[in-house]
C-alpha cells in the first residue's frame, strides 16, 4: 500500500481537513502490514474507495429564536460506507461542526461498527447549531426544521441516526417526531436512542458509558489488574460521561474528576450517585458549565477554572467528551501523576502524540472505536427489536451489550497482539474493523 500517496492525494481532494486526515492517517499506518499480504485488496482498490464517503447531504436549516429572529445553519448527513449494512451512526449539534468533522467521525463510525458484530454501515450527520443557551422551544423548532430536508436521507432500511454530542432523548424525539409527520412512516427504527415508551431499548441512554467500562474490565483483566478500588478521571459530563461515571462506581472504581469547558471538579471522595444525577440535569439545562457540580455540592465538588481532567491524579483515564481532547503534554502529566491506563471513550479524544506517549511508556491504552462502541451496538439492539416488534428486558440488553464488548476485546487480542506478548489495541481495532470491511467490499464487486 502507497500510504503516503493515499494520503497526499486525499489532502489534495480534501484541503485543510485535518481532522479527516488524522483518522485516515492513524487506520493506514495500522492496517499497512496486513493490506499487503493481500493483493486481491490491492487489485480491488478497497483503501481508496474506502477513505472516502460514498455521498454528502448539505443542507441550509433556517428556524426562528425566541426573540423572533430568523436563523440559518448548516446540516448535513454523510452517508460513508454501506458495505456491512445499511448505513448507521449519530448526529452531532455543535458550533464547531463542519464536513472534516463528520468526515473523521463517519469513517471511524464504520470500523466501530465492523467490530460490534451487528450488520451496520457508517454514517454521520449533524449541524452548526449550538445548543448552549438555547431553550427547549428552540431546540424543538431547530430539530423540525433539521428533519424538514435530513428525512428524505434516511429510512430504517436504509440510513439509522441517532445521537452524538449535543444530540440525546430529547432531541431524537423532536426529531422523530417531525419524520413521521413528513415521511408517513410509521416505522420507529428509522431513529435509534428513542424514548423508552415509544421503541427505545432499555439501556441504550447507559451503554456508550457501560460498554466502555465493560471493555476496561477486560483489558484491565488481561492485563492481571482489577478497577476495584481505583481513581478514574472523566472529561464531559453528558450523557457518555454520566454513563461511565454509573458504572465505573457500580463496579467499585472512585471516579475523583469531571470536567467541561470551563475547567474542572475535583472530587477527592469520589462521585456520589446524587452527582451523577445531577450530571443530567447539567445536561438538560444547555448551560454546559462544569461549575454548577461544584456550585450545587459544595464541599464534595472543587472547581477550577481553565483545567483539564488530566491535571488531577489518577490511576486510569477516561476521555468522553471530544476529539482531540487528550493532548502530548496531558498524557506526559497524567504519567507524572500516577496514570497508567487511559481508555479512550470519545471518539478520537487523544492527539496522536498522546497516543504515542502512552504507547512508548508502558501505559495501557485503547481506541474509542473499540472502548465506546457499545453505545451503537445497543442502537444495533434497538432496531433488532424495533424490527421485529418486541422490547427486550434491561438484563437480556445487558448481557448482549456484555456479549458484545468482550467480543469486541477478543478481535483486538486477535489482531492486536504483538510478538512479544503485549496488545496493541489500535492496531487490533483497525485491523479487526477493517478486515471485516473490506472482504464484504471485495466480495460485492467494483461498486
Ligand atoms: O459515536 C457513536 O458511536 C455514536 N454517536 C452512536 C451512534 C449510534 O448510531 O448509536
Amino acid at each position: 500500500m502507497k500510504t503516503a500517496e493515499i494520503m497526499a492525494n486525499l489532502a489534495a481532494k480534501h484541503p485543510g481537513e485535518n481532522e479527516y486526515l488524522q483518522a485516515v492517517q492513524e487506520v493506514l499506518e495500522s492496517i499497512e502490514e496486513v493490506y499487503n499480504q493481500h493483493p486481491e485488496f490491492e487489485k480491488a482498490k478497497i483503501v481508496e474507495r474506502m477513505v472516502e464517503p460514498d455521498r454528502i447531504f448539505t443542507f441550509r436549516v433556517t428556524w426562528v429564536d425566541d426573540k423572533g429572529e430568523v436563523q440559518t445553519n448548516l446540516g448535513y448527513r454523510i452517508q460513508f460506507n454501506s458495505a456491512i449494512g445499511p448505513y448507521k451512526g449519530g448526529l452531532r449539534f455543535h458550533k464547531a461542526v463542519v464536513p472534516s468533522m463528520l468526515k473523521f467521525l463517519g469513517f471511524e463510525q464504520t470500523f466501530k461498527n465492523a467490530l460490534t458484530t451487528l450488520p451496520m454501515g457508517g454514517a454521520k450527520g449533524g449541524s452548526d447549531f449550538d445548543p448552549v443557551g438555547k431553550s427547549n422551544d428552540e431546540i424543538m423548532r431547530f430539530c423540525q426544521a433539521f428533519m424538514t430536508e435530513l428525512w428524505q436521507c434516511i429510512g430504517p432500511d436504509q440510513d439509522i441516526p441517532a445521537g452524538d454530542v449535543g444530540v440525546g432523548g430529547r432531541e431524537i424525539g423532536y426529531l422523530y417526531g417531525m419524520y413521521k409527520k413528513l415521511a408517513r412512516e410509521y416505522n420507529t427504527g428509522v431513529l435509534t436512542g428513542k424514548g423508552a415508551t415509544w421503541g427505545g431499548s432499555i439501556l441504550r441512554p447507559e451503554a456508550t458509558g457501560f460498554g466502555a467500562l465493560y471493555f476496561t474490565q477486560h483489558l484491565l483483566h488481561k492485563a492481571g489488574k482489577d478497577i476495584q478500588g481505583k481513581k478514574v478521571a472523566l472529561s464531559g459530563f453528558g450523557n457518555v460521561a454520566w454513563g461511565a461515571a454509573t458504572k465505573a462506581k457500580q463496579l467499585g472504581a472512585k471516579v475523583v474528576a469531571i470536567s467541561g469547558p470551563d475547567g474542572v471538579c475535583e472530587i477527592p471522595d469520589g462521585i456520589t450517585d446524587e452527582m451523577i444525577a445531577y450530571m443530567l440535569e447539567m445536561r438538560a439545562s444547555n448551560r454546559n458549565k462544569v461549575e454548577d457540580m461544584a456550585t450545587k455540592f459544595p464541599g464534595q465538588a472543587k472547581f477550577t477554572a481553565g483545567k483539564k481532567a488530566w491535571s488531577i491524579p489518577c490511576d486510569i483515564a477516561l476521555p468522553c467528551a471530544f476529539q482531540n481532547e487528550l493532548s502530548e503534554d496531558d498524557a506526559k502529566e497524567l504519567q507524572k501523576n500516577g496514570c497508567w491506563c487511559c481508555c479512550e471513550v470519545s471518539n478520537m479524544g487523544c492527539q496522536p502524540g498522546a497516543i504515542h506517549y502512552f504507547q512508548n511508556n508502558g501505559i495501557l491504552f485503547a481506541p474509542g472505536k473499540a472502548v465506546n462502541a457499545g453505545g451503537v451496538a445497543t442502537s444495533g439492539l434497538e432496531m433488532t427489536q424495533n424490527a421485529s416488534h418486541i422490547s427486550w428486558s434491561a438484563k437480556e440488553v445487558d448481557d448482549k451489550l456484555h456479549f458484545i464488548m468482550e467480543s469486541i476485546h477478543e478481535q483486538c487480542v486477535k489482531y492486536g497482539t504483538q510478538p512479544d506478548g503485549h496488545v496493541d489495541y489500535v492496531k487490533g481495532a483497525n485491523i479487526a474493523g477493517f478486515m471485516k470491511v473490506a472482504t464484504a467490499m471485495l466480495e460485492q464487486g467494483i461498486i
